[in-house]
């Protein structure tokens, strides 16, 4: 997550922001072109002036929160968007025909930026900045605590029971638990939907999920539609490892526990939101192809610090010929959860001037998920750099999508060969368990689609009033089990409030990007591990220490967003589209094997 993007904003009052010159005359183009450039080159330089003063405000807010961290940081935030909201209004008011094509990209991408809009009410607007820092923080200060009030627990202890506890019973009581910090966000949240909606359509869109769906380079209509075809791509691959996991966690917890043809109850799945399931490889394993080693374990057992892991992920870059990561990384990153202070443990790398200065946020586990977590984070990292050059409306990925994938596609290239050249394994298991390292990655990889789906599902509809509020927990769990085929533990009602237990909720970030995030690393790897002469089955290229893969990934990460998004796909992989037949090519050997162990299984819920 890239928090400033949230934070985006001009302040100041450009004294002729709507051009009055039409195109008529080639003069009069000319002037209108040179306002626009005018209007655009101050737009950047305040821009980025007020991005990393909320920047700034928000990091310290998010590693140390207090009241006066919070209110400092929703202070800079107000003044952010309500500066890009003014902008994003002007830059409506440019003919974009005859401007020259960066210009008009740079107008068009002011009008998009927003996340959150300002409300044309100034006292709205700071309400809205209050509501979210303060429901964020709530999330990062969430806590669960025995009835005398003593043995309170966080998230990061609770999704170490989710993980390793068998016992339905424990799971359950840590799923409830997690839980109750939620709702007393609910009247937050139905306010902050008023208000950023009145920011949205203050900006010409009918809601803030239409302003959501706006950023893709086609029509909100359009992408709703992109998105409902690649899910129809990957939907029977899920089905065929729903049924599986559903038939062995049946067999593990029985009959009582797991239904034959119903849905999977969401705390058996080894993760507190049920969105990656590889928690839960061992009960669901085919003995004889297990690949025999569990990098959670070699890691621990090797007493790898936080720091080393970073660094790992830092030698992966560099073996692609990215440059190292600068000093002030390391001195100034969050790596651990401080033992004095609430901060907001969800992970997030930052860029804080636009430039150079990089960090991650983050209170790294010692395990193979928090492995792959931070070469996520650092895919962030990498390209906030990469883009660097480029103009400041051009600093962002070329669509979210883009960002999510980077670090991904890379730690898709954590194979057993590159363990093993790590020196973390001894040897590399035979192709022939290659089926077990295939199920493992598709408990997370598969496992994540349908979850990555529905969270934006909800709120487009929570925003378009689809949902009223008195429907909230009944319509995410309608999702939940229409989606995932997953059904809560215990009955749920309205006085719960469930979407707020997931984090991107209460801090306003579009979920979307992580599903598209999940199709587009197949379509990177595939390309890339071509690109390093690989040959061999997708799942078993690793990209490390090439050069040639590397090239081609900075050229893409370089472009930023100054080009619509099809463009950067193509530079890398030559294609224009989306498209998940590179997710189920990598995990074609896996979907023949599922199949056959489904026979005479039920399929669906
Ligand atoms: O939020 C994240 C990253 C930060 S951008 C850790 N992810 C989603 C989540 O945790 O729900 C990565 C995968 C999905
Ligand atoms: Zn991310």
């Amino acid at each position: 997550m890239r928090r400033w993007k949230i934070i985006i904003g001009v302040f100041m009052a450009l004294a002729s922001g709507v051009s009055s010159a039409q195109a008529g005359s080639p003069e009069e183009a000319e002037s209108a072109a040179s306002e626009a450039e005018e209007f655009v080159r101050q737009a950047e330089e305040q821009l980025l002036a007020l991005w990393t003063e909320a920047a700034r405000a928000s990091w310290v807010r998010s590693t140390y929160i207090t009241g006066d961290t919070q209110t400092l940081a929703a202070l800079a935030s107000k003044r952010a968007i309500e500066a890009t909201a003014r902008l994003a209004k002007k830059s409506a008011g440019f003919e974009t025909a005859d401007l020259p094509r960066e210009v008009a990209r740079k107008l068009e991408l002011l009008r998009l930026s927003l996340t959150l809009a300002a409300p044309p009410d100034p006292k709205a607007s700071e309400e809205l900045t209050r509501l979210v820092t303060s429901m964020e923080s709530r999330y990062g200060k969430g806590k669960v605590c025995g009835k005398a009030g003593d043995e309170c627990r966080d998230l990061q202890e609770l999704s170490r029971i989710m993980a390793a506890s068998r016992d339905p019973e424990i799971l359950q009581e840590a799923w409830i638990g997690w839980r109750s910090i939620a709702p007393p966000m609910r009247k937050d949240f139905q306010r902050y939907a008023e208000l950023a909606n009145q920011g949205a359509r203050s900006l010409g869109f009918s809601d803030t999920g239409a302003m959501w769906r706006a950023k893709y380079d086609m029509s909100p209509e359009s992408f709703r539609q992109e998105l409902d075809r690649l899910w129809e791509q990957v939907r029977p691959f899920y089905l065929s490892l729903h049924a599986y996991v559903r038939q062995r966690l049946r067999a593990h917890y029985g009959p009582e526990v797991v239904p034959a043809d119903g849905p999977i109850p969401a705390h058996l799945l080894g993760n507190m939101w049920a969105q990656t399931w590889s928690n839960v490889y061992p009960l669901v394993a085919p003995r004889e192809t297990d690949p025999g080693f569990d990098l959670t374990r070699i890691l621990q057992s090797r007493k790898t610090t936080p720091r080393q892991m970073v660094s790992y992920g830092e030698g992966f870059f560099s073996s692609l010929g990215f440059a190292p990561l600068p000093q002030s990384f390391w001195d100034r990153s969050l790596f651990e959860k401080p033992v004095d202070r609430d901060v907001v443990c969800h992970a997030s790398a930052w860029n804080l001037d636009s430039r150079e200065d990089l960090r991650i946020k983050m209170c790294i586990d010692i395990t193979a998920e928090d492995f792959n977590v931070i070469h996520h984070e650092l895919g962030h990292n990498y390209y906030q750099r990469a883009y660097n050059q480029q103009p400041v409306l051009f600093r962002e990925s070329a669509n979210d999508g883009f960002h999510e994938a980077v670090g991904d596609t890379i730690a898709l290239s954590i194979t057993p060969a590159y363990l093993a050249r790590l020196g973390l394994l001894n040897k590399v298991p035979p192709p022939s368990k290659d089926l077990g390292l295939l199920l493992r990655q598709a408990l997370d990889k598969i496992a994540f689609l349908p979850f990555g789906l529905l969270v934006d599902q909800w709120r487009w509809k929570v925003f378009s009033g689809e949902i009223p509020p008195d429907r909230y927990n009944e319509a995410w769990w309608e999702l939940r089990g229409r989606y995932q085929g997953i059904a809560p533990p215990v009955a749920r009602g309205e006085s719960d409030f469930d979407p707020g237990a997931k984090y991107h909720v209460p801090a306003n970030v579009p979920y979307t990007r992580y599903f598209l995030a999940q199709i587009l690393q197949f379509q990177f790897h595939r390309a890339l591990a071509g690109e390093a002469g690989c040959e061999d089955s997708l799942h078993r290229c690793s990209i490390y220490g090439s050069e040639p893969a590397g090239k081609r990934l900075r050229a893409m990460l370089a472009m930023g967003i100054s080009r619509p998004w099809p463009e950067a796909l193509e530079a890398l992989t030559g294609e224009r589209e989306m498209d998940a037949t590179a997710i189920l090519d990598y995990f074609a050997p896996l979907r023949e094997w599922l199949d056959e162990q489904n026979k005479g299984q039920p399929l669906g819920w």
